[in-house]
């Protein structure tokens, strides 16, 4: 825990701390929640192999969640609890960089909300989607141009079957060999993988600033209401589409199983909760989604759950460098049940087009 501690100093502000703890369950970040006589924070180390410029990404949270504040304010909502805060070290700067090159952050603890892993009931759910949608509406007046793209190319689907295959070709684990069906499994969905992308280019989707990372734990609820409060995460906020933010949130919570479950069998995409995200998110959307928006839905579902699938087995071909992993085969079982969801989602392809389409 010395590290942490030593990378306080910078923020003398907080008064005596007395406790630095492990919080979270990021697979990128580390996260610690810091206890003190100032109050409680939350202290992260910004993986700097996967945000280069830390910077770039510090000034697009300061810019997010002031406009998000502003928002509340003029709603009248709890700007204190409603959005997180970046809190400066003493020097005013946005983090800390330490002697070994590690950047740091401390961001406000927003009291009396709660995380979940897995929802625990359709309720759950609904906040969850509500909360992104929430933050999509909140963000449609905010001129996208203004934020750095912080991991460029972040949800180019083509771009990461690229990778993919690149990560197969090299096989530089020796681990190929033993994942056939999945490769194979990837390589049936090469031309499903430009869908989105392609409807981009041609302009028939906009873009807008998207969250890009909208799980059930990167959303807090009040401990009491069970109601959304606030999203968190914010690093991979950059100019993005609206249906993969609605497509993250299904593939995480539209299920009722762990992302890395070992038995595959335990793995059911569930379509009744599928519909739950979709009356959540355009509860708060809906007013900003253009039509074709709101009829690509279900494409972001499929593809964010496919491309999520090709990052975790591109990651376990080159030896778990990107995710942290804390057992062998993590990586592994993380990508077959992307997969596996993949596949239900498309048994049920058809009942899960927009009611409006449905309609038809
Ligand atoms: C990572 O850091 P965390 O766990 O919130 C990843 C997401 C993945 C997610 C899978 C910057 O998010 O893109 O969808 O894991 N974040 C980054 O659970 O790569
Ligand atoms: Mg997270």
């Amino acid at each position: 825990m010395e590290k942490p501690k030593l990378a306080l100093r910078a923020w003398g502000k907080l008064g005596s701390i007395e406790r630095v703890s492990p919080f979270g369950s990021g697979h990128i970040n580390d996260t610690y929640l810091v206890e003190g006589a100032g109050g409680r924070y939350i202290l992260q180390r910004i993986n700097t192999n996967t945000f280069q410029d830390v910077d770039g990404l510090m000034q697009n949270i300061r810019l997010v969640t002031e406009f998000i504040t502003e928002q509340t304010r003029q709603a009248g909502g709890d700007v204190g609890r409603e959005s997180m805060r970046v809190i400066p070290c003493d020097d005013g700067r946005l983090c800390h960089r330490d002697e070994e090159g590690s950047c740091w952050r401390v961001l406000s603890y927003i009291e009396g909300s709660v995380c979940l892993q897995k929802a625990r009931n359709e309720q759950d759910l609904f906040e969850c989607a509500a909360a992104f949608g929430r933050f999509q509406r909140q963000l449609g007046a905010f001129d996208a141009s203004r934020l750095t793209e912080t991991i460029p190319r972040f949800h180019d689907t083509p771009k990461r079957y690229q990778d993919f295959e690149r990560a197969v070709q090299q096989d530089t684990m020796g681990r190929a060999a033993k994942v056939q069906r999945e490769i194979e499994f990837v390589r049936q969905h090469k031309a499903d993988c430009r869908y989105l992308f392609d409807l981009q280019q041609r302009g028939e989707l906009p873009l807008r600033v998207t969250h890009n990372d909208t799980k059930l734990n990167n959303v807090l609820l009040d401990e009491r209401t069970m109601k959304g409060l606030c999203v968190i995460d914010l690093d991979t906020v950059m100019p993005g589409l609206s249906a993969h933010d609605f497509g993250d949130t299904v593939r995480f919570g539209a299920n009722d199983c762990r992302e890395d479950e070992e038995d595959q069998s335990k793995v059911h995409f569930l379509p009744q909760l599928y519909r739950v995200c979709e009356r959540g998110f355009l509860s708060q959307a809906g007013e900003v989604l253009t039509a074709r928006e709101k009829e690509v839905l279900r494409w972001g579902a499929k593809l964010m759950t496919l491309e999520c699938g090709m990052r975790f087995l591109t990651d376990y071909l080159q030896g778990d460098v990107y995710f942290k992993i804390a057992r062998p085969d993590q990586n592994l079982d993380r990508a077959r049940t992307q997969f596996t969801l993949v596949q239900q989602m498309e048994a049920c392809w058809d009942a899960l087009a927009s009611q409006k389409e449905n309609g038809r």
